[in-house]
């Protein structure tokens, strides 16, 4: 077990190394877009969201909300903009005086005078009392705006804070690897209902855990028990997370990747295989790990996952054989 525990750490120590090498490939996720001079990767939401919504969602997606650095990347943001999304006039951008009324940081925390500052004619204003948000808008100005407002914006990922997560091929985003399983998860800790669960594994393009077997109904029950065990602020049921499996189509239950669910009635709570229930549609794990549904609307703790990369895991496996025959 020891050997083997050194091993993942050599070969995870291994695949680091080519962390850099992602950086060379300039590759992010394939909803953004690169620009040279600015070494980073740009997505307009087209999707409107509070300006905290708009923070959360890049969050994410393993980025953060844009703002400008200088009058530089404004333009180069903005040309690309321009091209792209024509229609969109104003965006969120990273900067607000949430903190202290008139005083604009970025979310970073720096003062709006040390990045693009260009403020719209007669802005910042604070309309009505209640503008402590900022939009960018298409001509290339600032705006102080309500924060409430659902809006389109902007999310950035500079290239020099790309981490790449090689044995998983995919960004560094809080996941751990199971070796019981060849699977990687991440616990989330805000309670969210079932179908925003489902939106946030796949903004992170991983879905709810698929709990196949006893084995990794067991490995995510351990996994899990911290969080069983501290207090989580939030207005939720304890002791379940949601998992990826569901009946909302009234189609018969299936996993989120289409699949059966799994029949084996012992992995089910009281060893009851769901059938139909108009009022729980929604799939969960118990802390035990044992199988349940809910309904959707229930606020809970979640579960992501994502599979090992074949061809990962091959290279993997040759490296296990190698050093097993040595
Ligand atoms: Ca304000
Ligand atoms: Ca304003």
């Amino acid at each position: 077990m020891f050997t083997k525990t050194l091993l993942v750490y050599f070969i995870l120590y291994f695949l680091s190394d080519f962390a850099y090498g992602q950086r060379d490939k300039k590759f992010f996720r394939t909803d953004y877009n690169y620009i040279e001079t600015t070494q980073g990767f740009y997505k307009i939401h087209t999707t409107k969201q509070t300006w905290a919504g708009a923070n959360r969602v890049c969050a994410l997606e393993g980025a953060s909300l844009f703002y400008a650095e200088n009058r530089d990347e404004a333009n180069a943001v903005i040309s690309w903009w321009k091209t792209v999304q024509p229609n969109v006039k104003f965006a969120f951008v990273g900067i607000s005086d949430i903190i202290t009324e008139g005083k604009f940081e970025t979310i970073d925390g720096r003062l709006v005078s040390e990045v693009y500052n260009q403020w719209q004619r007669g802005d910042p204003n604070n309309l009505h009392g209640n503008e402590d948000c900022v939009h960018l808008t298409l001509s290339g100005h600032l705006n102080d705006y309500s924060c409430d407002a659902e809006s389109h914006f902007i999310c950035k990922k500079s290239l020099t804070s790309l981490e790449w997560n090689d044995l998983c091929n995919m960004l560094q985003l809080g996941y751990t690897y199971s070796e019981d399983t060849g699977k990687f998860y991440k616990l989330h800790t805000t309670p969210l209902t079932w179908t925003m669960a489902d939106t946030a594994c796949r903004t992170e393009q991983t879905h709810l855990a698929v709990i196949n077997n006893q084995l990794e109904a067991a490995y995510l029950a351990n996994f899990t028990k911290s969080a069983s065990r501290r207090r989580i602020k939030g207005n939720y049921l304890e002791g379940i997370f949601h998992a990826g499996f569901h009946n909302t189509l009234n189609k018969g239950w299936q996993t989120v990747r289409g699949t059966p669910i799994p029949s084996d009635a012992s992995l089910w709570w009281d060893n009851d295989v769901p059938t139909e229930d108009e009022h729980k549609q929604c799939g969960s794990m118990f802390y035990t790990g044992s199988l349940n549904i809910v309904n959707c609307a229930t606020r809970s703790l979640f579960i992501c996952e994502r599979e090992i990369d074949a061809v990962r895991l091959d290279a993997r496996n040759n490296l296990s054989n190698m050093k097993l025959t040595n």
